[in-house]
């Protein structure tokens, strides 16, 4: 199952293990007092091997699928409280982002970040933005429209970066609608986003873009795009080599087309597995050959005809405009559900009998992976919006909307006792076996080789139900 890839980590295998090593050093040597220089640290050959590889032996986080599972994230570095939702200053979450060295972003707030400046950009690497700690209904992120009024959500130049369980909800337009996603990727290696949600962006929902590699999304919810660029994911925008790219456990809903759009050179690895597209207007998934034919593989996933879909909708669309040589399609048990057109005939003509690059993971089967996003996708607790696109895939029903909607309202909620200040539930700690009364995130109490603040981020996952 990991053969290609197991091959590929042999070659570079002992160079990583040195990066890693020296990764370690760095990292063993940082205590709380600020002084983390793991980035600078490593030499740029060191870098330059790491931008090249899936990363750390060990997974982002437990749980982790696809291509960019190895992100390293913030691991070993800094957890930094997030106390306000202004737009800056100290316990800002762009303070969280625009700080350097390894750091996770913890939350001791609930509700809108509204960025009232330009939004941060994810620039400096080994990042994790863990909004499960977020007390009550979670953290939603938006723009104050206009000048400002960009992708709150960038991640640039940049690598080794987890973002899980935090919404982009742009209720506000920007002047400027290309440089509007809600997410989007950019010229950035080993990156997982997961369990996010997002709506109304006026450009793509996610956009990968320029030269990435080793990517993850997984287990979200993209909805209500914005027409006339109702689009759910481009995958791939102006790439300039070849990408490891795994979209894996999505909800895209209520989005005219790009569902997802994907247009990678040859040589890249790009699997599209266990999603549910519901409700495209023009085209489910569009398979693209301007950078000389995407190599793809398409199984477990769910495409379900909605109240804007047509008997000329079309599944999975081979698009040849402007066409530099024949995609490669591996089509494997997907359920398509309606009226519509489902594999085009020039696409059924680039299909493979098996997948194009050996899968990262064995993919559910189609109706078991449709039951599995419907119950788990999206941030959690899901607020009002999410809900509703799960209940308008279950019941066929919702529309594309015209407008962004209204950011639903937070409950008053208090965040978990943490008088140490390592981001980890006082609570939990006493029942657990860490230190209660001491910084402890990155030891591993009960030796079962994870350290204590994952631990705690699963025990968080579980009570919301995941
Ligand atoms: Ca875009
Ligand atoms: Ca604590
Ligand atoms: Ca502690
Ligand atoms: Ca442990």
């Amino acid at each position: 199952m990991h053969g290609d890839v197991t091959v590929k980590r042999q070659d570079y295998l002992p160079k990583l293990l040195l990066a890693v090593a020296a990764l370690s050093a760095c990292s063993a040597s940082n205590g709380r007092d600020g002084k983390h220089e793991n980035s600078k640290g490593l030499s740029k050959e060191a870098l330059d091997e790491l931008s090249q590889s899936k990363g750390d032996a060990q997974l982002a986080f437990p749980g982790a699928v696809g291509y960019g599972a190895h992100a390293r994230g913030g691991r070993g570095g800094k957890i930094m409280p997030v106390t306000t939702l202004g737009d800056d200053g100290p316990g800002s979450l762009r303070a969280c982002v625009e700080a350097q060295g390894p750091r996770v972003c913890v939350f001791r707030v609930s509700g809108v970040i509204r960025f009232t400046k330009r939004p941060p950009r994810i620039t400096n690497p080994y990042l994790t933005i863990a909004g499960q700690t977020a007390p009550g209904d979670g953290i939603t992120l938006a723009h104050s429209g206009g000048a400002v009024g960009l992708t709150p959500l960038l991640i640039k130049n940049t690598h080794d970066i987890v973002v899980r369980n935090i919404r982009v909800r742009a209720d506000l337009s920007g002047t400027e609608r290309g440089s509007e996603d809600s997410f989007t990727i950019e010229n950035s290696a080993r990156v997982i986003l997961d369990h996010v949600s997002s709506s109304w962006a006026r450009d793509e929902l996610v956009n990968g873009y320029a030269d990435n590699d080793w990517i993850t999304i997984s287990n979200s919810i993209f909805a209500y795009g914005i027409p006339k660029h109702d689009k759910c994911a481009l995958l791939a925008s102006d790439p300039t080599n070849a990408q490891h790219f795994s979209f894996v456990g999505n909800i895209c809903a209520h989005n005219g087309d790009r569902n997802p759009d994907i247009n990678f050179p040859p040589g890249s690895c790009v699997e599209v597995l266990n999603n549910v597209f519901y409700n495209a207007q023009s085209e489910f998934a569009e398979i693209w050959e301007s950078y000389g034919g995407t190599p793809v593989s398409i199984a477990g996933n769910v495409f379900k005809a909605g109240p804007n879909t047509s008997p000329s909708t079309v599944g999975v669309v081979r698009q040849s405009i402007g066409s530099k040589g024949p995609g490669a399609i591996y089509l494997n048990d997907n359920l398509f559900d309606g009226n519509f057109v489902q594999v085009t005939t020039s696409a059924q003509g680039i299909s493979r009998p098996s997948p194009t690059c050996p899968l990262t993971i064995t993919p559910l089967n189609a109706q078991v992976a449709y039951a599995s996003a419907l119950a788990r996708s999206g941030t959690w607790p899901r607020d009002a919006i999410d809900a509703q696109v799960v209940s308008d895939v279950r019941n066929r029903t919702g529309r594309i909307v015209k407008a962004p909607g209204i950011i639903p309202a937070f409950a008053i909620a208090t965040a978990y006792p943490d008088s140490d200040d390592d981001g980890m539930d006082d609570r939990w700690e006493k029942a657990n076996g860490t230190n209660a009364a001491a910084y402890d995130p990155w030891e591993d109490a009960d030796g079962n080789g994870l350290n204590n603040f994952d631990s705690f981020i699963e025990y968080l996952n579980k009570e919301r139900g995941l």
